[in-house]
């Protein structure tokens, strides 16, 4: 396959490859470097942009000095490597402080001090010049459904995000917000746990329309829900943002393995959905290819190059073979068959009236359709040679 190209998007969050490898069973397993060391390094990969939380780039307690001096650092890093800082992204999760969430703790003081830290970090998205401001709220939850007023939590929740998308508008900013949506971990229960619950509670904010998704592979595989559907779900409503690819084995604790790590076939059809389409046509997405995840803990300092590599290398096989895929003609002639095209034409006629559709006498074997071949596991078998051949 060939390298990785600035025009493919690739980008990295500096928290993917900075990770070190604590885990709650034992402390790292690797040296941190600087974040633009990995920056540069992600750079020479063939990566088009890079990510980062707040805290990714300097401490908690930082004075200003020092923030503005690491950011410094790391903006002429990016510019130096030719590297578009595209999406930042606020720790809300990490310091004992936010312990009961940021923007829905129940402490007041707390929420207005989460409230604050993100506002500060939407202006340096800004300043940064990166288009998406990702929101994962891993705190916001609970473990005991007796800690919370579930209803005011919700309350606050959307008030903290309409609070944000408030300050974007009023300053101008060329910034849209995408939720990342996770079913647990860090907390028992995460609220906004799948791209769904997202989507429900945006369609309720004052400024929703600025607000949108960052959904992650893992994280709807966590809640067993399928990953391709979801993003299908929020291009329908106009709301894929940004996405975290990723890989992730099951129902189990959150991996973040390499992309196509995990479940390998519902990664190439979420190649084939970002590369290809609907079959019909209808809304695409042209954002960025952004990978979260983490070198695993067994990996040193040469391995964390070789998963960033191969997450790359994994995203362009899959969209050779997805293409491949498409283009076979005997591909289109296994969709036709199976009725994929059909799906596009709208089941009432233009302007066909419910009267007239309840009117109409039409002829419909029920037994014979009943009876009808799908071509299902023909079309689905084709798309297995296409990507293990
Ligand atoms: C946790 C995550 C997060 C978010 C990040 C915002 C630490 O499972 O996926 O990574 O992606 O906070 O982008
Ligand atoms: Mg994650
Ligand atoms: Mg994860
Ligand atoms: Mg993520």
């Amino acid at each position: 396959v060939r390298a990785p190209e600035k025009s493919d998007k690739f980008s990295f969050g500096l928290w993917t490859i900075g990770w070190t490898g604590t885990d709650p069973f034992g402390p790292d397993t690797r040296p941190a470097l600087e974040p633009w060391e990995y920056a540069e390094k992600l750079a020479e990969l063939g990566a088009w942009g890079i990510t980062f939380h707040d805290n990714d780039v300097y401490p908690f307690d930082a004075d200003d000095a020092t923030r503005s001096e690491r950011i410094d650092t790391l903006k002429k890093a990016a510019e130096a490597s030719g590297l578009v800082i595209e999406m930042v992204t606020t720790n809300t999760f990490s310091h004992p402080v936010f312990k009961d969430g940021g923007l829905t703790a129940n402490d007041r003081a707390v929420r207005r001090f989460g409230l604050r830290k993100v506002l500060r970090n939407v202006d340096l998205a800004a300043e940064l010049g990166a288009s998406t401001f990702v929101m994962w709220g891993g705190r916001e939850g609970t473990e005991y459904d007796s800690s919370k007023d579930l209803h005011a939590a919700h309350q606050r929740y959307a008030e903290g995000l309409d609070t944000v998308a408030a300050h974007i508008k009023e300053q101008g900013y060329d910034l849209r917000i995408a939720l990342e949506p996770k079913p647990n971990e860090p907390r028992g229960d995460i609220f906004l746990p799948t791209i769904g619950h997202a989507l429900g509670l945006i369609a309720t904010l004052e400024h929703g329309d600025i607000v949108g998704l960052n959904p992650e592979v893992g994280h709807e595989q966590m809640a067993n829900l399928n990953y391709t559907h979801g993003l299908a779900q929020a291009l329908q409503a106009g709301k894929l943002f940004h996405i975290d690819l990723n890989g992730q084995k099951g129902l189990k604790y959150d991996q973040d393995l390499v992309f196509g790590h995990g479940d390998l076939l519902s990664a190439f059809f979420t190649v084939d959905l970002l590369v290809n389409g609907f079959p019909n046509g209808g809304p695409t997405y042209d954002g960025p290819i952004h990978f979260d995840y983490k070198p695993s803990r067994t990996e040193g300092m040469e391995g964390i190059w070789d998963t960033a590599k191969a997450n790359m290398e994994t995203y362009l096989l899959l969209a050779e073979k997805a293409r491949a895929f498409r283009a076979d003609p005997q591909v289109q002639e296994t969709m036709k068959a199976a009725g994929i095209f059909e799906l596009g034409v709208p089941t009432l006629a233009q302007g066909e009236s419910v009267a007239d559709f309840l009117a109409a006498e039409e002829e419909f074997d029920a037994e014979a359709s009943g009876a009808r071949e799908t071509y299902f596991v023909r079309l689905y078998q084709q798309a297995l040679a296409h990507l293990i051949g």
